[in-house]
């Protein structure tokens, strides 16, 4: 037991966490904990928007595999967190938020920036905690961490009263974590693994759909392995890719609305699915009563929530995707003899074929061609970072990546303004490794004021920007489904990124030719400041294939 205030309690039990790393902007109500920081060894990185701290705090937490922790002080900073919260939550990121709070004595009377923060985040975080009092914060700070760690990850927000933050109080670091009620299951059931087993040696047309939960829990020479036994192609959702190569033989690519041929048309053609770390969102399944019309289905999944959420399987298996994988694999080596599956694979290699031969087609410097260019350039450990819309899906689409968490995308909330900030999130978990956003010019728009983040804090990341000088997703569904009318999608060419990029102090170049492309990018990987490209590109590109919302995977449009 040591007496100390609750705000240097604080910053004692997130070094014992081992945190390495804050996001976040300071304010009245935060102010006393920022007097610890200032003598503490924590990296706190001044964010210019507390969206962004958020952001980066997850962008961290999915590059790392370790919990990101961002800071904000009460009312509007608080409030500026939600959007990176909801994104977290929606994704299974570990991010632990701190918000400051008007003292005890004031809540509930309005008082200057305050915010019923607690209220706001309860339906998008794992959990929330207001400290009433200093001597709990190590153990509501510990358990904080562990509950947005373990089990399915999420967010967990931690609300700090200011009068608490300046409490004197006895306090026990060696406290434990009780969480009543709190006891995420990870060993699979030995029963439901002989029933997938009994399944998967049954198969002829097996196929494995793979998603964030397999890349979250570290599985992904388990999943390799798996599909290699079976001889079982690995179709990945938009969270899941990267669990396995994607130069892989077996590996199918993006399945959904921007799916490959390959992924949406041999989900019809499979008897036996093993969904591992999937949520079956409408994006990935499509026109769910067609989904997967004629296959037995195994679904894993540590969060016992999801299964038959959104669809009925005939074995539920709720563990964690590693473990369960590993006891599957197990036990198939007992049983299984392993199979060519000639005529499977061949209509694998047949149907990976169309899909580059289409591509390959294209002519001109077509963003599927920029996402092979950039490819070949970057090294295989390079973190992308993307925004949402078009950018995104080509990136997930073409972007072949070969290790997990180093593709890092907004799946469940698709939030413009997500790739910019945790790019940087991403640099601070990995130094060493080039970090690249693929955004889109609207999605940049909204958190490029982080630019002074990046630079002043010496995070050099490099941002592609797509320009199409459109909310280029939605101007596609207007051109689509709305008999071209673009309503409220041209965004005018403004601005000018490269005097954007100065105008901060980083560096700007336009690449208006597939060469100049490929000079920028490679100045890019040498420059010790963030880098923005702006590539301008036809404001009437599409992304295919596609296949329009409600559709079954079947019905793909291309052109
Ligand atoms: C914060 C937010 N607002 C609105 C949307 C709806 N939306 C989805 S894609 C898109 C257009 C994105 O434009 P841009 O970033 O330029 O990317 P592009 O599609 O042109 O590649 C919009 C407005 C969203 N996803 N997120």
């Amino acid at each position: 037991m040591v007496m100390m205030t609750g705000a240097k309690a604080l910053v004692e039990t997130l070094k014992k966490q081992k945190v390495n790393a804050i996001f976040g902007i300071p304010g009245g109500a935060m102010i006393v904990v920022y007097d610890v920081l200032y003598e503490s060894d924590i990296h706190h990185i001044l964010m210019r928007h507390e969206q962004c701290a958020a952001h980066a705090a997850d962008g961290y937490a999915r590059a790392s595999g370790r919990v990101g922790v961002c800071m904000a002080t009460s009312g509007p900073g608080a409030t500026n967190l939600v959007t990176g919260i909801a994104n977290a939550y929606m994704d299974s990121s570990p991010v632990v938020a701190f918000t400051g709070q008007v003292p005890t004595s004031l809540i509930g009377r309005d008082a200057f920036q305050e915010v019923d923060i607690i209220g706001i985040t309860t339906p998008i975080t794992k959990c929330n905690f207001q400290v009433r009092k200093a001597a709990e914060i190590p153990k509501i700070v510990k358990a904080a961490f562990y509950i947005a760690s373990s089990g399915r990850p999420g967010p967990v927000l931690v609300d700090l009263p200011k009068d608490v933050q300046m409490e004197t109080a006895e306090v026990d670091f060696d406290c434990g974590v009780e969480i009543p009620g709190y006891k995420p299951n990870y060993e699979p059931h030995p029963l439901q693994v002989k029933k997938a087993v009994d399944l998967l040696v049954e198969a002829e047309r097996p196929l494995i759909l793979a998603g964030g939960g397999v890349v979250i829990s570290g599985a992904s020479k388990e999943l390799v392995a798996l599909a290699e036994l079976l001889m079982a192609p690995v179709s990945t959702t938009l969270m899941g890719k990267g669990c396995i190569p994607e130069t892989h033989p077996l590996a199918l690519g993006l399945i959904g609305m921007h799916g490959t041929i390959t992924s949406n048309q041999l989900i019809h053609e499979t008897d036996v699915l093993l969904a591992v770390g999937v949520r079956f969102s409408d994006r990935t399944t499509g026109k769910i009563e067609e989904f997967c019309p004629d296959a037995k289905i195994i679904h894993i999944d540590v969060d016992p929530a999801e299964i038959g959420k959104n669809i009925e399987v005939e074995v539920p298996l709720v563990a964690d995707a590693k473990l369960a994988l590993k006891e599957i694999y197990g036990l198939l080596l007992r049983r299984f003899k392993r199979k060519e599956r000639t005529a499977w694979m061949n209509r694998v290699h047949e149907l990976k074929r169309q899909f580059e031969e289409k591509v390959e087609s294209e002519t001109g410097v077509k963003p599927p061609k920029l996402m092979k260019v950039i490819r070949k350039i970057l090294p295989e450990d390079a973190i992308i970072t993307t925004e949402v819309g078009q950018n995104q899906m080509w990136a997930a689409l073409y972007l072949k990546v070969y290790k997990p968490r180093t593709f890092i995308s907004s799946g469940g909330l698709g939030t413009m303004g997500f790739g910019f900030p945790a790019a940087i999130g991403a640099k601070v978990a990995c130094p060493n490794v080039p970090v690249v956003d693929i955004a889109g010019d609207g999605s940049f728009i909204m958190t490029e004021q982080d630019l002074a983040a990046s630079v002043a804090g010496e995070i050099p990341v490099i941002v592609i920007v797509l320009n199409n000088s459109m909310l280029g997703m939605v101007a596609q569904w207007q051109r689509l489904f709305f008999g071209g009318r673009y309503s409220a999608v041209n965004l005018g060419g403004i601005p000018d990124f490269v005097k954007l990029a100065e105008a901060y102090g980083a560096q700007g170049i336009r690449a208006e030719s597939l060469n100049e492309f490929i000079e920028a990018l490679k100045s890019a990987l040498k420059s010790d400041v963030t880098t923005v490209i702006d590539v301008p590109i036809s404001p009437e590109e599409n992304v295919f294939p596609m296949v329009p919302a409600g559709k079954s995977l079947k019905e793909i449009i291309w052109k």
